[in-house]
């Protein structure tokens, strides 16, 4: 089973698919033991992960080398976060031929201009491109793609630059025309009523994927509820649960003078040695070294 037809048979498998942000092969390892359907390499996780501002100022190499590490460790699907696709519809041809030989599933193209800023700062400069300009985009991608299955999925920021609804419906009916699979509408409004608002409008004849980051009320159930909605994508879960952890045990070391308290509330060293599989290095350590 290729990445792509891996998930498009959990997407016919199930109407709801829980995607968890990963920004390693370890976060992606928890993600895949704690039930997930898939992956979301998120550009804001890697960009955090490497302390920097989510803007267009990680490389596609950086991320494509970083999926392919999380491929190479999980079995979930893959949806790659390939912000603008690195440029204008040739940088987009490039970028689909590369992350589907590194392993993605799906790749999710937002329709800002290049270089983007993160749709959650407040006061960010959200520009978005001309409608044609990204429909050229998106059928560059589609042209590309060498497995049918693999998933293009076009996401407009028009919610977030302000542009209303009707504007978004608009791009998003124009960019199914040029071949998405999938519309990812983004919010960053701190209640789900815009994106409740667009599912019920939206009559197009693909389905829709939610990033509920701003939003964290509008749960699977309600999300369910709407009909139309076949992806929600937990987008900075992991690196804040990371940094939230890291935060509170560097601190409690630093106050303690030591780690005789911070070293009960943390996983022992022997679970990660699980992660690591280190019973399969001693099996073949058994096996092989004489
Ligand atoms: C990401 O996780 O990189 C996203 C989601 O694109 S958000 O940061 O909410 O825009
Ligand atoms: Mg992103």
């Amino acid at each position: 089973m290729s990445p792509a037809n891996n998930l498009r048979a959990r997407i016919a498998e199930t109407s709801l698919l829980h995607i968890m942000a990963a920004h390693s092969p370890l976060s992606a390892l928890l993600a895949e033991e704690a039930g997930f359907d898939g992956l979301w390499a998120s550009g804001f996780e890697l960009s955090a992960l490497l302390g920097l501002p989510d803007m267009s100022l990680v490389s596609m190499t950086q991320h494509l080398d970083m999926l392919r590490a999380i491929a190479g460790r999980s079995t979930l699907p893959i949806v790659a976060d390939i912000d603008t696709g690195y440029g204008n519809a040739i940088n987009v041809i490039h970028a689909i031929n590369e992350y589907e030989r590194a392993g993605a599933s799906a790749v999710v193209i937002e329709d800002k201009t290049f270089p983007k800023v993160s749709s959650l700062i407040a006061g960010g400069r959200q520009d978005l491109l001309r409608v044609e300009e990204f429909q050229g985009k998106i059928e560059a991608a589609v042209a590309t793609r060498r497995d049918p299955d693999f998933l293009v999925i076009a996401r407009t920021e028009a919610l977030i630059a302000g542009l209303g609804e009707a504007d978004a419906l608009h791009r998003a009916e124009a960019y199914v025309e040029a071949g998405a699979d999938m519309i990812l509408i983004h919010s960053k409004k701190t209640d789900s009523s815009e994106i409740e608002s667009f599912s019920r409008a939206w009559t197009g004849s693909v389905p829709l994927v939610i990033v509920p980051n701003a939003y964290p009320d509008l749960d699977g159930e309600r999300v369910r509820a709407l009909g139309n909605i076949c992806m929600m994508i937990y987008g900075n879960y992991g690196i804040r649960a990371a940094a939230t952890a890291m935060q509170q045990t560097f601190r409690r070391i630093r106050a303690d003078g030591g780690v005789q308290n911070a070293h009960k509330d943390i996983l022992p060293v022997e679970e990660i040695f699980r992660l690591q599989k280190m019973e399969t290095v001693r099996a073949a350590e058994a096996r092989f070294l004489c």
